[in-house]
């Protein structure tokens, strides 16, 4: 499966707790865009696309959000709900997410610019091309 889980280091004291996001240290990729996704409404189910390039890290910074993955070959789902745990996407996996709690604030590091070209959204394209992925 092309995702993995990246721990972060927790900086924590008496007064709460500290994440840092380092681009070559604990992020695997040049971060040029952060985006994050809030006020998700009860039972909405979104994604439902892969990428041709782009590569993400996702995180739950609070609350909780499960992710239905699709890689082509093997389909998984997995609950991101820790500020200190990413999920690392590399390209061509097919990401539906549901089940947002009311507080959930997915934050999202990616490796390049919002490029609407770059997103596969029909399910049958996505198939055709990860399987001449794998073939090449
Ligand atoms: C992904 C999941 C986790 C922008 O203008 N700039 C941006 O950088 C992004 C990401 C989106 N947009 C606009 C495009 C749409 O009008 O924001 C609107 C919502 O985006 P979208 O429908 O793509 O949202 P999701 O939740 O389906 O997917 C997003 C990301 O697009 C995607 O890369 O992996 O979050």
């Amino acid at each position: 499966m092309k995702v993995t889980f990246v721990d972060f280091g927790r900086h924590g004291d008496e007064r709460g707790m500290l994440v840092a996001l380092e681009e070559g240290r604990n992020i695997p990729f040049t971060i040029r865009r952060v985006y994050y996704l809030f006020d998700t409404r009860p039972h909405v189910r979104r994604g439902y696309h892969a990428h041709r390039q782009l590569k993400q890290i996702m995180i739950a910074v609070s609350g909780s959000v499960k992710v239905h993955l699709d890689d082509g070959c093997e389909v998984t789902e997995v609950t991101l709900d820790s500020p200190y745990r990413g999920l690392l996407l590399e390209s061509m996996v097919w990401r539906e997410m549901s089940e947002f709690s009311s507080d959930c604030v997915l934050m999202v590091l990616a490796d390049q610019l919002y490029d609407p070209a770059d997103y596969v959204r029909d399910y049958q394209e996505f198939c055709t091309l990860a399987k001449q992925e794998r073939k090449s």
